[in-house]
């Protein structure tokens, strides 16, 4: 098809997807109502985009998925780890409860790991491969899906991740020995999606998706070894007497050395990345003869109009390399919400500026108009250009105050003095025992705290209702906190949902949607904000409900915010301008939240960077730069606290090693880590990295129900008291309580300080 789309959101317009998976998971309907509803969602989604324009076979993407398509492929192929025991039903197939099994885990068993996908905010189902996984087609949903939306006129293309990427993501079995390399499975992997494609050729599939992004992303395997997967995966393949006809999709970046290994297969299509960065050059190209190339030259991950103009002269130059081109977007949409329509409470210009995925498939498919008859598209891309200007010109996009404050920015504001002159002042100010308590931030959210929100947004209630109802569960959370004898205290965040979006409303340069639901995991959804213009804060934010807290106690209340590198990467971006400039302007706004909140007596500041991790390039050369300026954006933040003034950040990851200089460089006077799950391992790279201030390793697992014991407590304690110095110790959960519910967590928090005070005990 000469205009297609990766892939589309799969959540419902409504989150219909959520709402049927969850009721079916509370036993509130059954499987036959979740089919119904899934079906439903996939014939509307094929329905809008025919209507749309995608009206050529293949066109539309049969991405659907009821959870992840990474846990869709391991479904079909029969990947399941040893500890599930035998969950293929008695026609031998991986069914939807074994589906939702291997997401969720049972009582006793772990579910399958969860990590980001690439450099989205969308995190999939890690698959666990060793040398006992014994592979074969355990499911026929991919053949049912086609033949359920062909029989409804609309021949779909079918989507798998490809047999490379599937192995370069998944990790070592719990059986595997030590070294085992997934990738080594390759050969008995292929013969299954052979069985696939010929199942799927069978059903009068045309084409098939297979995606492989892991190419685009440096990967710890040698290249070689990657290289020599990618040729033998798809000589196989291609191979195949029963097949359709297969595009190879490579999202998220440039493909570089493996544009060559893949222009020499004999697959029909090659996707490519046309929007970030710049494209192949002619030698390159010159490969790809004889293949279509599907030129992704609309974002299919941040939400702004395409500039038409910019993406017809990209294609006008593969058009001049003498190839076939068909047209797409860079990635899936499922990256960015349904449709910016629903969005009428956005002001109208800025509602101008944006492409959601509907509005993406229009551009696509004027952009494939525009191959076969470039007049036919003229008057689109004069009015995209038209748009684009008016963005550049509109009010607050550039605001010469805050141009001229980073541009006046020198070395100074970036730096705090050395930390033991901080050190001594905050030991001063603060008074604290050795192995000092705290929380991370959040306490559990409770229905009542979510009505109060519901009821003030519809104005149900009044604002003053609403802050004094927040201020009661504030002193409640603060009373609790003084009880269970903790040393810092928080206030609870009941006044924030999400925390990147409690900031976006109370930041200039920022909207938030209505409808903007993109799904995290699962059936777990966010909503990013919009970050469009220039930022500043015209207001304190979090200054009075820290002050009413403060008030309430005398011991140390923490200040809570979130840092600039975390709004970013969980919100949609400006693209007209680098990002570090963007996070230096955030980093400013909170640098001046950060005076007020000293201002009204707080001591403690916790700045929260748990995405720090998330953005980091997927090419190894692009990453000190991204270190560079986010590690800057945070000190920008922080350096204008006072040398008393404690700085805290919180991480949320455990595979840490990775950036601990970052970390460092963060130069955060005390930083708390996920550490629970991995039984303290983070220890061992903080002592080897010979980190200096303070450390708070997670001893409480936040992400599951289960109470630790004080004894588990205390042995976690042992342990980071033998890699860590005791003064720069600090005790505390891996993450923040909001999603826990009252009961766990007060006698989790008991526990831990429990244990707290008997490795106390021991130290004198
Ligand atoms: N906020 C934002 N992005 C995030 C996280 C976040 N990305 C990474 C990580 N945390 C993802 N984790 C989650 C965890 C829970 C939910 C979403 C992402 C979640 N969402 C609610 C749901 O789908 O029902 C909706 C929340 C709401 O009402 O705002 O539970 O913390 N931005
Ligand atoms: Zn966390």
């Amino acid at each position: 098809p000469s205009a297609s789309l990766l892939g589309y959101p799969r959540i419902g317009r409504r989150r219909e997807l959520k709402k049927a998976v969850e009721a079916f998971w509370a036993g509130k309907i059954d499987e036959a109502a979740l089919d119904t509803a899934a079906k439903e969602i996939q014939l509307t989604g094929a329905r809008r985009l025919f209507d749309l324009g995608l009206g050529e076979a293949a066109a539309i993407p049969g991405t659907f998925s009821y959870y992840d398509q990474v846990l869709d492929a391991t479904t079909h192929i029969g990947a399941v780890p040893a500890r599930f025991g035998e969950l293929r039903n008695a026609a031998g197939e991986l069914d939807l409860n074994a589906y939702f099994t291997l997401a969720r885990g049972t009582a006793e068993i772990q579910p399958l790991e969860m990590t980001k996908w690439f450099d989205t905010n969308y995190h999939y189902l890690v698959p666990e491969i060793g040398p006992e996984t014994d592979f074969s087609v355990t499911s026929n949903r991919i053949v049912e899906q086609f033949e359920f939306a062909k029989s409804n006129g609309f021949v779909t293309r079918p989507y798998l991740v490809g047999p490379v990427t599937y192995l370069l993501l998944s990790k070592a079995s719990d059986d595997a020995p030590s070294g085992f390399s997934p990738l080594s499975r390759l050969e008995d992997v292929l013969p299954v999606y052979v069985e696939l494609l010929s199942r799927l050729a069978a059903a009068g599939a045309t084409w098939l998706q297979l995606d492989e992004p892991a190419l685009v992303a440096d990967q710890d395997v040698p290249l070689a070894d990657i290289q020599a997967a990618v040729a033998r995966s798809y000589e196989v393949l291609t191979a195949a007497t029963e097949r359709p006809a297969i595009l190879v999709s490579t999202p998220f970046g440039a493909l570089s050395e493996l544009l060559p290994t893949l222009a020499a297969t004999n697959i029909e299509a090659l996707h490519i990345d046309a929007f970030k960065g710049a494209l192949p050059s002619a030698g390159e190209l010159a490969l790809l003869a004889g293949k279509t190339v599907v030129a992704g030259v609309v974002d299919g991950h941040n939400i702004w109009r395409n500039d038409l103009a910019a993406s017809a002269a990209r294609l006008d130059a593969l058009k001049a390399a003498g190839l076939d081109v068909a047209v797409s977007t860079s990635t899936s949409t499922q990256h960015v919400p349904h449709d910016v329509e629903e969005e009428t409470q956005l002001p109208a210009e800025l509602r101008s500026w944006l492409a959601f995925a509907d509005q993406k498939v229009g551009e696509v498919v004027t952009l494939a108009a525009y191959v076969g008859d470039p007049a036919s598209a003229a008057s689109a891309i004069a009015s995209a250009t038209s748009v684009i200007a008016s963005r550049a010109a509109a009010a607050g996009v550039r605001r010469p105050r805050v141009r001229a404050r980073l541009a006046a920015l020198t070395t100074d504001d970036f730096n705090r003095s050395a930390y033991p002159v901080r050190e001594a002042a905050q030991e001063k100010a603060l008074d604290l025992p050795p192995l000092p308590t705290t929380t991370i931030g959040s306490f559990p959210q409770t229905g009542e705290i979510r009505s109060a929100r519901a009821r003030a947004n519809k104005g149900a209630i009044t604002a003053e209702d609403y802050t004094r109802l927040m201020k009661e569960e504030i002193k409640r959370v603060v009373d609790l906190q003084e009880e269970l004898g903790f040393d810092v205290l928080v206030h609870g965040e009941p006044e924030r949902n999400d925390m990147v979006q409690y900031f976006a409303e109370n930041l200039e340069g920022f909207d938030v949607t209505v409808h903007g639901w993109v799904q995290s995991y699962g059936s777990r959804c966010t909503r990013p904000s919009i970050l469009w213009g220039d930022v500043t804060r015209e207001k304190a934010i979090t200054v009075e409900w820290a002050a009413y807290a403060q008030s309430l106690t005398a011991k140390p209340m923490k200040g809570m915010l979130t840092g600039p590198v975390t709004i970013l990467a969980w919100s949609f971006v400006r693209d007209d301008q680098p990002l570090g400039e963007t996070a230096n302007q955030v980093a400013l706004a909170l640098r001046d939240e950060i005076t007020d909140l000293e201002a009204a007596g707080i001591k403690v500041i916790q700045v929260d960077e748990p995405a720090l991790r998330e953005l980091l390039p997927l090419r190894r050369a692009d990453q000190p730069a991204y270190l560079d300026w986010s590690v800057n954006s945070f000190r920008l933040a922080t350096a204008g606290a006072a040398d008393g003034t404690q700085v805290h950040t919180h991480l949320c990851y455990s595979e840490f090693g990775v950036i601990i200089d970052a970390i460092d460089g963060l130069d955060a006077d005390v930083t708390s880590i996920e550490a629970a799950r991995s039984r303290m391992e983070v220890v061992n790279d903080l002592e080897s990295h010979g980190f200096g201030r303070g450390v708070g390793p997670g001893v409480y697992d936040i992400h599951s129900p289960r109470v630790p014991g004080q004894a588990e407590v205390s042995e976690l304690l042992g342990t980071a008291v033998k890699h860590v110095p005791v003064r720069q110790l600090w005790v505390n959960p891996d993450c923040g309580l909001k999603t826990r519910g009252y009961a766990e967590t007060e006698e989790s928090l008991r526990n831990l300080v429990a244990a707290t005070r008997e490795v106390r005990a021991q130290l004198v």
